[in-house]
């Protein structure tokens, strides 16, 4: 008898959602959803611890080249530790983005400082470009004494140096409790920009509010009245935020404190943002695996000049992004299944969008999973005789062959069974996985 039968493969098929924004917004509501009543943070904001006390923190060197209008522009080492005194020493701060009833995106901030006294004023800086490579704030303390990654920050980092012209920043002069918010933006060709002196939003633009031990702040922002640019030819995305205290409301300003994170986990954008994760079945495995990005109605998927909409993820957990996606909600996410390989699902913020369609949101970014399974086709034969025994000469022995299909692929058939002994016939037609055919014969003793 003749029949190759492999070994089979056990195997888990296994949706893995990997979102990357910890912060989540809320529902959607006046001034974005957020609630600016002095309750602080709201629940579902980023959390962004910063030294305080009495320890010395990373920051800009006091001096006029780091004064707030001109930073930009220091050579490093502009960083050193100092150690801001209460007033203007933050302990946390907390972001989050939301929608309100009209689609338009708000802003949430709020801080913690060591004192509930004293004046002060709350900046947060918003880039669009990144701070530069060598600002990679991951895993550095940035509390005296110097570690080797402070070093390398120190010697090589300002984390204002790709500021560019229409960066914003938002100033609340926390001095004898005011909840006025102003945005100032700067112009010009970088690095030679100008703060403008600001505008004062208005109460339907924005909310602030302390809380009832004046330690801490919280307010919301409308994006879209007041940053994003109404026509639009681009998109406008925050690349870069940070969080500090300051002097005076003056380019001459001196800083107090920053905040120096990554905050990854958020994404100011008016416009959306796919990201793709790969995730094999069984786990760990590598490839290539090739997926596009396209709309069903045939519309960009972007502002000129285009990205690519293709882009390859290599290896089980392996990751790319789309950034900057015009909002609409005829997304479609294919891949190009390299062989050996099936597409099992295509999951979109935790929703099966295999084979249609999904929405990207500005502001939002859509978390994708793409699950690939490894083909292992296998078979198992198991050949019984009836009746076991024979006596003559003439007897007619029947057999039955059950073939199953025990990999994790169907087969397509038809399933043949070769006895070099007699001629078995078996049913038409495939197998499904874990399905069993039984194939007949007969043979008469000579
Ligand atoms: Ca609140
Ligand atoms: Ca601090
Ligand atoms: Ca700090």
């Amino acid at each position: 008898m003749i029949l190759a039968v492999t070994a089979v493969v056990a195997s888990v098929l296994a949706a893995v959602a990997v979102p990357s924004i910890a912060a989540s917004p809320p529902p959607p509501g006046p001034f974005g959803g957020f609630t600016i009543d002095g309750a602080i943070p709201d629940a579902g904001a980023g959390v962004y611890t910063d030294p305080d006390g009495g320890a010395s923190e990373l920051g800009p060197k006091n001096g006029s080249p780091t004064k707030v209008g001109v930073v930009h522009k220091a050579t490093p080492a502009m960083l050193d530790f100092t150690n801001p005194n209460s007033q203007t020493d933050l302990k946390t701060v907390w972001m989050n983005t939301g929608k309100d009833a009209g689609g338009d995106t708000w802003l949430y901030f709020a801080w913690e400082r060591d004192s509930n006294t004293g004046s002060g004023q709350i900046m947060f800086e918003f880039d669009k470009k990144p701070a530069p490579a060598a600002c990679d704030y991951t895993g550095v303390s940035q509390t005296s004494p110097a570690t080797p990654g402070a070093t390398a920050l120190i010697n090589s980092c300002n984390p204002w140096a790709n500021r560019a012209a229409g960066d914003f920043v938002i100033v609340w002069d926390i001095s004898g409790g005011s909840t006025t918010i102003i945005k100032r933006t700067f112009s010009g060709v970088a690095p030679n920009l100008t703060l403008d002196a600001g505008v004062t939003l208005a109460a339907a633009d924005a909310k602030a509010a302390f809380s009832g031990d004046l330690f801490k702040g919280e307010a919301a922002v409308n994006l879209t009245s007041t940053v994003f640019p109404p026509v639009k030819t681009s998109c406008f995305t925050v690349a870069n935020v940070i969080p500090g205290t300051v002097t005076g409301n003056s380019d001459t300003a001196d800083y107090k404190d920053v905040v120096l994170n990554g905050f990854a986990d958020q994404y100011i954008s008016d416009c959306g943002s796919v990201k793709v994760t790969k995730a094999t079945d069984p786990i760990g495995q590598s490839g290539s695996f090739p997926v596009t990005l396209s709309r069903s109605g045939g519309g960009a998927i972007d502002f000129v000049p285009h990205q690519p909409t293709t882009q390859t993820l290599v290896n089980d957990k392996g990751e790319k992004t789309f950034p900057d996606l015009l909002a609409a909600n005829d997304y479609q996410l294919a891949e190009n299944v390299p062989a050996g390989w099936d597409l099992v699902s295509v999951v979109c913020d935790g929703t099966d969008v295999t084979g249609g369609t999904f929405s990207v949101v500005a502001g939002e970014e859509v978390d994708c999973v793409v699950n690939n399974l490894k083909r292992a086709p296998a078979l198992s034969l198991v050949k019984t005789a009836t009746p076991k025994t024979y006596s003559k000469v003439g007897d007619v022995i029947g057999y039955s062959y059950a073939v199953k299909n025990t990999g994790n692929v169907a087969f397509a058939g038809p399933v043949t069974v070769v006895d070099d002994k007699t001629t078995a016939t078996c049913p038409a037609g495939g197998l499904a996985v874990g399905a069993t055919k039984t194939c007949t014969a007969s043979y008469t003793i000579t």
